[in-house]
């Protein structure tokens, strides 16, 4: 149970008659629908998977994340939230289902469809519906349409028209991984309404857990917003990135230079790193890039240089261990960031299969919080998952690959004899 001061600790006081619903308990929906509850919402989470629904009903959380279990837990425990398979009636229906692309780097929204057309039957006159999912410019106008040919009875919200039946909008989710909670009360957030009367509604609702500012607009203008911040990000540390190949080709300290550079009062140079994970910085961009191909050469030029950092490692790693007999290689760190789990699109991941395909030598990986090696690793014979104590003393080469807490706390002394691969500049 999280202590009274919690941002999102229960409020009994504050019970509320409505009800809703929140599709898809991932990253982004558990919370959501865990901070509604704390409010005193009745609150239905739809998923469609069984176990995440066996798991969440019992107050567990499939996912790890700074505080979740506690909120999660006391949210189920005060029968304020639910678990279940099949779509609800609810006054507010909120979609946090995942937007991936195809391999032809387009934007896939068949989940917001099929979570669209799960919600379209069960729509009634007062009722609102909004998309947390990072989402391609149109997809809430489209949502509109999804549910003016499932129903055509009721009176739909149009830009200038705000005599409609039920209200739409876009709140795009912007929450860090790692600090989920926090940022989910605290961050301003983008509301943009198919009319300004959606939009006002929904700022309503998310004004009962967020403390940020709501920032209210058009559908179109928050999508385009969303996509933007990550896009942003991502041509910025690709700008880092690029410095840190220019540097090493005159061997310069990049971290060094960029510490340096960022003393004039205008300049602010991000973190070079082993490449950019994740499912959204290395995802997002490409909407923007799809919307309108002819017209992106930087965004999708940056996307080019973060993706190709990590083989430019498996490079370096290569040329020092054809240096060695029998090379004993430490991998510090598998997860696409520091001090969380989550491996997807992790660029230290796709570093270490590389070099296991590539059978350089014995690869010992070092990754804290996760108990296994991930399908892609498990059952080769020259790569194993070990502690960092074991690892340390008997590697040739360190590759260090993500920033863990773990990691920066090395003793300098036992990296002495070593030949350092630091790829995140914690150990200059
Ligand atoms: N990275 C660098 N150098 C840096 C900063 C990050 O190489 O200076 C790398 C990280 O190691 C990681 C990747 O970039 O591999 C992305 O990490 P991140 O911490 O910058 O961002 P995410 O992907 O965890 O979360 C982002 C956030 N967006 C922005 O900061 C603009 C978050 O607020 C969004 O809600 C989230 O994407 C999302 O869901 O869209």
């Amino acid at each position: 149970m999280p202590d009274a001061s919690h941002p999102l600790a229960l409020r009994p006081e504050k019970l509320s008659p409505k009800r809703v619903s929140v599709f898809g308990l991932g990253y982004v929906g558990l919370p959501v629908a865990a901070a509604f509850a704390s409010r005193g919402f009745e609150v239905v989470g739809v998923d469609i998977s069984p176990r995440i629904v066996d798991v969440i009903n019992t107050g567990k959380v499939h996912i790890v994340e700074p505080d979740l279990d506690m909120v999660v837990q006391a949210a189920v425990s005060a029968g304020k939230l639910r678990a279940t398979l099949n779509q609800e009636p609810a006054d507010a229906f909120i979609i946090a289902v995942p937007t991936p692309f195809t391999d032809d780097h387009q934007p896939d929204v068949s989940y917001v469809r099929a979570a669209t057309n799960a919600i379209a039957p069960l729509l009634t006159k007062g009722n609102l519906v909004i998309l947390e999912s990072t989402s391609p410019i149109g997809t809430t106008e489209q949502i509109c349409r999804w549910i003016g040919e499932a129903r055509p009875d009721l009176i739909l919200p149009e830009a200038e028209r705000d005599d409609a039946d039920i209200y739409i909008a876009h709140c795009p989710e912007r929450v860090l991984p790692g600090s989920v909670l926090r940022e989910l009360v605290d961050n301003d957030r983008i509301i943009g309404g198919i009319s300004p009367n959606c939009a006002e509604q929904a700022a309503e609702l998310y004004r009962s857990f967020v403390r940020g500012e709501m920032h209210l607009t058009n559908a179109r203008t928050a999508e385009l917003a969303k996509l933007v911040e990550n896009a942003y990000r991502d041509v910025n540390i690709a700008f880092a990135n690029e410095l840190s190949i220019v540097c090493d080709k005159h061997r310069i300290n990049v971290w060094d230079l960029i510490e340096l550079a960022n003393k004039h009062p205008r300049v602010n140079i991000l973190s070079p790193g082993p490449g950019v994970g994740g499912h959204c910085i290395a995802v997002d961009p490409w909407f923007i890039i799809a919307a309108a191909p002819e017209v992106t050469p930087i965004i999708r030029a940056a996307r080019g240089v973060n993706d190709r950092k990590p083989d430019i490692v498996v490079g370096k790693v290569k040329a020092a261990a054809g240096r060695l007999r029998s090379p004993v290689i430490a991998c510090l760190g598998l997860s696409y960031k520091a001090d969380i789990d989550d491996l997807r699109e992790s660029p230290a991941l796709h570093i270490v299969e590389k070099l296991a395909h590539a059978e350089v030598g014995e690869l010992l990986v070092v990754e804290p919080n996760i108990r296994q090696l991930p399908v892609g690793l498990s059952g080769m014979a020259s790569v194993r998952l070990v502690e960092l104590r074991e690892a340390l003393p008997a590697a040739d080469i360190v590759v260090l690959l993500v920033d863990h807490r773990q990691f920066k706390r090395v003793d300098r002394e036992l990296l002495k004899p070593k030949i350092i691969i630091d790829t995140r500049g914690i150990w200059r």
